[in-house]
């Protein structure tokens, strides 16, 4: 993959950020970004319907919409996201006639994406190296006829988590229906260790809680999330739950902004009369040292009821709830009791007194919510890590009852919804008996590619066709430098998308880019303009309106492009006509509520319901659909990740200026690094130690032992808060460090946070 620009790469400033997260840097920020992606008037119109009912629901986070929503039910990320979509600015083939697509490979991701939306169907061309307009029909006829001459087995339908629930629905029934089931989406590299736990030890593969239960809650656990940037509508709930004293305990490598402190800038008395603490406690731990935390926190729970027990006082284990709804407590309490507590103090990096401190306020707490993110998810033992959680919570029965129980906090808008109606490469989590009675054929039973295995495969050539529903796959996965020259290789590539990015530059022999409406845009079809929907991270189904005139007349919707393609490709079927369903979405709704009738019962009257309509979840009600019909207790393989010497542990993380591959600024304010991301983030203690500075330069070297190299160098050292033997960098920068084997057991979500690297100077003076 070619680097950003790398000539005169500005150094970063480090101004450390001394205010709240919100407060007034929001509202300026804010302002910003209106201003530079030219919509200020009409954007701030719009802004008010986001995330309202009947309004459209915003393009960033997936965090739960409030049935009363505030005034403006947005937050400052929300409001950037917003302005990206809906700028003014356009990349229309008089751009691409003035520019090759070599000559694009060296503008910045933020260029490329600031260049402005997509207008009109493209055609690469090999010989003049860059994208010629092509009507749709014949875009269409193309992709059908390649689609037909390739094996099914051999093409991957990937998804990024922002097509709504109708697009979603009709991509992954004509993948089925053309023979394939490699459905990765981005939840193959963010919550699928979520996905893979959950089911196995409390049977659902979702959170539990709902926004309602944070009024009920009495103490907050967070998990690896920086909620300041990447949920921060999250914060308001976490700051009424401060303001109420609800204990919130954060386990995070880094001290986030957020969740120190928040400012609400919307509420104009606290901007006068200042800021929430959000953490009641903040526990910096080791990165990969959760297994080790929460066996301790378990530990001294366990050891306390054990106390309690034999001196005749009342139990501090919920003793009921362990016999009637679980399985495998003595297995897992006798493995807390076996532990160290040195041993759990040096994996963790947290004390003793503040593990037992956390046991303590967990003990006396009746209603508890475990939140987590990609600190939790993405890392070698992510899908254990998750079910440590599990384990806490069951402690105590916090599952099923108000104000307790599991909060994965997911990250695009839609991803856990496009995996509720279809989006999955495991055939087990898809109604396929379903389908098939549906829609008389019958689907493949095998199961498809995740996103490492299609990684895999475009690297070993089994791999020949990549339709892409959004997203920018080549930027988003590990081992970019090796995935990029192979995808060369591919027969068909078809980019569904609103804006240029660095995938799109990667042709491959048969490549189109084809720009579709985007969520906020008015969706005109035959019966009149048309609403999608989308499932929040608490599982509730939400409608959602286009406001705006789309950017260009020559955009076509996602189901329209979906329809568009399946009807090129695949024999007339008597049970769908795509036509209809593209006329009228109500009827797509209508096929998703006769494919998964409970959970989308009266689907099209509940579509605008405030808040959204809940999903029913058996785990809610104590019900377990897991093997053994029982919450499951289980024991950790691994406390954590050994650490050799002079190895140090690379997280890759978002600033605050970006939206996962797309970014809106070179800035990560509430870490107060501005203007470049070439950064590493490290303990001053071990800057010292590597006879380092502040501002030199080093390259990172990944420790892997299977003789390929991979190095990223010209990163700038910013000291900063975190543990000794942990740094940070951002992604998508540091992706090419991440090699493609380094993923979770069991979910194969890429480790990005716990990447084994050395650090050498730039120029290369040995350092020990
Ligand atoms: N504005 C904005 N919003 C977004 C996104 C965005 O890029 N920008 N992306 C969206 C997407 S797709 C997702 S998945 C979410 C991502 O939201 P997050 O889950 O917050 O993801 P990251 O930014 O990668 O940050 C991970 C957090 O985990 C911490 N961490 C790292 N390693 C460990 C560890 O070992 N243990 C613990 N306890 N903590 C650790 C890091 O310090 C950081 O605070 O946000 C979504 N929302
Ligand atoms: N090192 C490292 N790597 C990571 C992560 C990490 O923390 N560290 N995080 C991982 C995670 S959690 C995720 S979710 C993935 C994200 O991976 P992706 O979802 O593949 O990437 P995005 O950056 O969200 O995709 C941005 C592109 O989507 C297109 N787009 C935007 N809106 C729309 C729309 O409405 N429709 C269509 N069709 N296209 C649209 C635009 O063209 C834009 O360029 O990255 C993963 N990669
Ligand atoms: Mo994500």
């Amino acid at each position: 993959m070619p680097e950003d620009r790398a000539p005169s790469r500005p150094q970063a400033q480090v101004e450390p950020y001394s205010g709240p997260a919100g407060g007034w840097g929001s509202v300026k920020a804010l302002e910003n970004i209106l201003t530079q992606e030219e919509v200020l008037l009409l954007g701030s119109e719009i802004l008010l319907h986001q995330n309202k009912p009947d309004g459209y629901m915003c393009v960033s986070c997936s965090w739960a919409k409030p049935a009363k929503p505030r005034p403006f039910e947005f937050c400052e990320n929300g409001a950037k996201a917003t302005a990206w979509e809906i700028t003014e600015k356009k990349t229309t083939p008089e751009f691409f006639e003035a520019h090759t697509v070599t000559e694009l490979r060296d503008w910045s991701d933020r260029e490329l994406e600031d260049n402005g939306r997509l207008t009109h169907p493209l055609r690469y061309d090999a010989a003049a190296d860059t994208y010629f307009p092509v009507t749709w029909d014949d875009a269409f006829r193309e992709i059908g006829a390649e689609l037909k001459a390739l094996d099914p087995r051999s093409v991957v339908f990937y998804t990024s988590g922002r097509a709504s629930l109708e697009a979603s629905y009709m991509y992954q029934l004509f993948g089925r229906l053309y023979g394939s089931n490699n459905f990765p989406d981005s939840s193959n590299m963010c919550h699928e260790s979520t996905s893979v736990a959950l089911p196995e030890v409390i049977g659902v593969s979702v959170g539990t809680v709902l926004l309602s239960d944070f009024e009920k809650t009495d103490c907050i656990f967070s998990f690896g999330h920086n909620t300041t940037t990447n949920a921060p509508r999250m914060l308001h709930p976490l700051q009424e739950c401060a303001q109420r004293d609800v204990p919130i305990i954060t386990f995070n490598p880094l001290r986030e902004r957020g969740l120190e402190r928040f400012l609400n800038p919307q509420n104009p008395v606290q901007m006068v009369t200042g800021s929430t603490r959000i953490s009641s406690h903040y526990h910096q731990l080791r990165t990969g040292g959760d297994i080790a935390a929460i066996v301790g926190i378990c530990k001294a729970v366990i050891e306390m009821d054990d106390a309690a027990d034999a001196a005749g006082k009342p139990r501090v284990l919920d003793k009921g709830f362990i016999a009637q709804h679980t399985l495998g407590f003595e297995a897992f309490a006798e493995f807390c009791r076996r532990q160290s507590w040195p041993d759990l103090e040096t994996r963790s990096g947290i004390t003793r007194g503040a593990l037992e401190e956390t046991a303590a306020i967990y003990a006396r707490s009746n209603a508890v919510i475990v939140a987590y993110g990609m600190g939790v998810t993405q890392h070698r033992h992510g899908v254990e890590t998750v079910k440590m959680l599990v384990n806490l919570l069951l402690l105590r029965g916090n599952i099923g009852k108000p104000g307790a129980g599991v909060c994965a906090i997911r990250g695009h808008s839609n991803v856990q919804g496009q995996r509720t109606v279809g989006i999955s490469e495991k055939t087990q989590l898809v109604p396929l008996d379903k389908l098939a009675e549906l829609y008389e054929f019958e689907p493949p039973r095998w199961d498809g590619l995740t996103t490492v295995d299609a990684c895999a495969g475009i690297l070993d050539g089994s791999v020949k066709g990549f339709v892409s529903l959004g997203g920018n796959f080549l930027r988003a996965v590990p081992d970019q430098d090796r995935i990029a020259p192979a995808w060369s290789r591919l027969r068909l590539s078809v980019q569904v998308a609103t804006k240029l990015n660095r995938t799109h530059l990667v042709p491959a022999e048969v490549s189109f880019l084809l720009p579709c409406l985007g969520r906020i845009e008015v969706d005109e079809q035959a019966t009149g303009p048309q609403a999608v929907s989308m499932e929040d991270s608490t599982a509730c189904v939400h409608g959602s309106r286009g406001r705006r005139k789309p950017v260009s007349e020559h955009l076509l919707s996602e189901p329209r492009i979906i329809a568009g393609i399946a009807k090129a490709t695949l024999p007339a079927n008597r049970r769908i006509d795509w036509d209809a369903w593209c006329a009228d979405y109500s009827r797509v709704r209508d096929a998703i509520e006769a494919t998964y009738p409970e959970q989308f019962k009266d689907f099209n009257k509940r579509l605008f319901l405030p808040g959204g309509f809940p999903r029913p979840l058996a785990a809610r009600e104590r019900k377990w659909s897991t093997k053994s019909r029982k919450a499951q207790f289980s024991v950790p393989e691994s406390l954590s990740e050994p650490a050799d010497t002079g190895v140090f542990t690379l997280m890759t993380i978002r600033a605050d200026g970006q939206f996962n591959t797309t970014i809106y600024r070179d800035d990560d304010r509430f870490r107060g690094v501005y203007g470049s991301r070439r950064v590493v983030l490290m303990n001053e203690a071990d800057i010292a130690r590597l006879g380092l500075v502040a501002g030199d330069g080093v390259t990172l070297t990944t420790v892997f032992d299977d003789g390929i190299e991979r190095r990223l160098s010209g990163l700038q050292v910013v000291p900063y808060a975190i543990p000794a033997g942990c740094i940070a960098g951002y992604y998508p920068e540091c992706n090419v460090l991440i090699p493609l084997s380094h993923y979770a057991l069991g979910s194969k979500v890429p480790a990005s946070k716990g990447v084994p690297v050395r650090i050498a100077p730039d120029d290369a003076r040995a350092v020990a």
